[in-house]
């Protein structure tokens, strides 16, 4: 069985505290159990992370690349956070492994404040998704185990 790994950037660990509007009432915790079930239900192991560090970021992509290499890793699915606006060195990171990608935010970034509209991640990701509240994650990690099939 192949693992899905998600990946959440920074600030992600508030998720439930602050900006239920944009982002919901759910925790990252509820976000994990949702992801659990999803993988469970699409044959797919599931390995959750959060980091609000770059570097740990990047570090993360590389070790996918190896396992994807190895044939252990149906991808990753990343929510970037803010360093999507920001982040060559996680393109380069995406670009450099070769590695099956799947951005992802839990809110319509191009419907909020124009800094929001570029991604780093887009031009390297196999597909994004945007806008569907933390569902979003379910529906990646459906996509995912299609991709991988
Ligand atoms: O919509 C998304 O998932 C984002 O990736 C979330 C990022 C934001 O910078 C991106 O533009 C879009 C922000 C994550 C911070 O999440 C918080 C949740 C609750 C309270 C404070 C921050």
């Amino acid at each position: 069985m192949k693992t899905a790994l998600v990946i959440n950037g920074p600030n992600l660990n508030l998720l439930g505290s602050r900006e239920p509007a944009v982002y919901g009432a759910q925790t990252l915790a509820d976000v994990q159990q949702l992801c659990e079930r999803t993988c469970a239900a699409n044959g797919l192991k599931l390995d959750f992370r959060q980091s609000n560090h770059e570097g740990e970021l990047v570090d993360w992509i590389h070790e996918a690349g190896r396992l994807q290499t190895a044939g252990q890793l149906a991808g990753v699915i990343l929510n970037a956070g803010a360093y999507t606006h920001t982040s060559v060195a996680l393109h380069d990171a995406i670009k450099g492994t070769g590695v099956t990608l799947i951005e992802l935010h839990i809110s319509n970034v191009h419907a909020r404040e124009a800094f929001r509209h570029h991604s780093y991640i887009s031009a390297v990701a196999k597909a994004v998704m945007a806008g569907f509240g933390v569902n979003g994650y379910a529906l990646a990690i459906a996509g995912l185990a299609q991709l991988s099939s």
